[in-house]
């Protein structure tokens, strides 16, 4: 009996030996995930979408996305954003953020570099921060989820201007804010379009760009403005915001000035109907949220780094590959823009 008594105590001590090695071993950061009175394993991520401004429906949609992949994989989304689209606003969100050590931000940017200061600071916080929609610069970030290949988008509003107008008539654009990554990446690629076809888009010139800064009331003031130059035959807005308050003032107007651009179906359908914009370009921006949020959780498990050539786990978009981005760092690509008109916007408008 004394023997047995005697094996057992060995066996224990042995026991206490190794799992106290064990726990030495353990590596240690800042105490967070090794505390083992409180588990951290099951915490719950929590992953913040900051919008260009809160207030704008085409942001609430990405949301909406956002929110519906979070609960997908078990994260808790946060809805941020400016009362304007201002970078000095959204720095003002991106810093507290970063104080409360939350675990991944997806930004719309409404300025590439500004935000590179706090978004650095975020990063070396451990956050996980990637942009959709409207990017930051390569080093800000580790992925873009970019939501169609802007050259397309950027040349195929300049060519549905053209068709509308039948190859005669000034191009006026409407865009959002003068520092938006997007906005301005699209209008280089119209600009492109102009330049490499000098001859077809000869009496079809671009005669002004105005900024609505995704405000309601500036968009409409623009857009009123434009319409004091007879030359100008029609507006491109790149924006949603822009689309929507351009749209009312052209039909307000009864105005022959055509209308083109990226709008939101549930917005725009008035106004494909009744002929004031005869179509117009858009994705899904439910999916852009989606992509984003899934694209985190791949970044928070260690699945994908934000390196070209990895492939995202997407819920139900399926696959989607992280590759090569034009400024020199990486992006997730969701798809090809999509033409709206009168054909198929009964179709969309109760989709987004
Ligand atoms: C506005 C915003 C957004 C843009 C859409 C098309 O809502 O400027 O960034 O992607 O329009």
């Amino acid at each position: 009996m004394k023997k047995i008594i005697a094996l057992l105590l060995v066996a224990l001590m042995a026991f206490t030996v190794l799992a106290s090695c064990g726990k030495t071993e353990t590596p240690v950061d800042s105490g967070k995930s090794n505390d083992t009175t409180k588990p951290d394993d099951t915490k719950k991520l929590t992953y913040a979408f900051i919008a260009k401004d809160v207030q704008n429906p085409y942001m609430q949609k990405v949301y909406e996305g956002f929110e519906t992949a979070c609960k997908e994989v078990g994260a808790e989304p946060l809805y941020k954003g400016p009362e304007a689209a201002t970078p000095e606003k959204q720095i003002e969100i991106i810093n507290p953020l970063v104080a409360q050590g939350i675990d991944g931000i997806a930004i719309a940017a409404n300025d590439a570099d500004a935000l590179q200061p706090a978004l650095t600071e975020a990063r070396e916080a451990g956050i996980k921060v990637i942009s959709l929609d409207s990017a930051v610069n390569a080093a800000s970030r580790i992925t873009h989820i970019q939501q169609a290949d802007p050259e397309k988008i950027g040349r195929g509003l300049i060519q549905a201007a053209y068709e509308m107008v039948n190859g005669e008539g000034g191009i006026a654009i409407l865009s959002a804010t003068a520092q938006a990554t997007n906005q301005n990446l699209w209008i280089e690629w119209m600009k492109k379009e102009l330049d490499e076809n000098a001859d077809k888009y000869a009496k079809t010139p671009l005669v002004k760009i105005a900024y609505g800064d995704d405000d309601p009331t500036k968009s409409t003031s623009e857009t009123t403005a434009l319409l004091t130059d007879p030359s100008i035959k029609v507006i491109i807005a790149p924006t949603t915001v822009g689309m929507l308050a351009a749209g009312k003032v052209l039909q307000d107007k009864k105005s022959e000035v055509k209308l083109t651009g990226l709008g939101l179906p549930s917005e725009m359908a008035p106004f494909i109907e009744d002929g004031t914009c005869p179509w117009m370009y858009l994705w899904n921006p439910i999916d852009i949220g989606y992509l984003a949020a899934y694209t985190m959780a791949g970044l928070s498990d260690g699945t994908v780094t934000g390196a070209a050539g990895e492939i995202v786990k997407a819920g139900t978009l399926g696959e989607k590959s992280i590759v090569a981005a034009a400024d020199g760092g990486t992006e997730v690509m969701l798809g090809d823009p999509f033409k709206f008109d009168a054909e198929n916007i009964a179709e969309w408008k109760t989709v987004y």
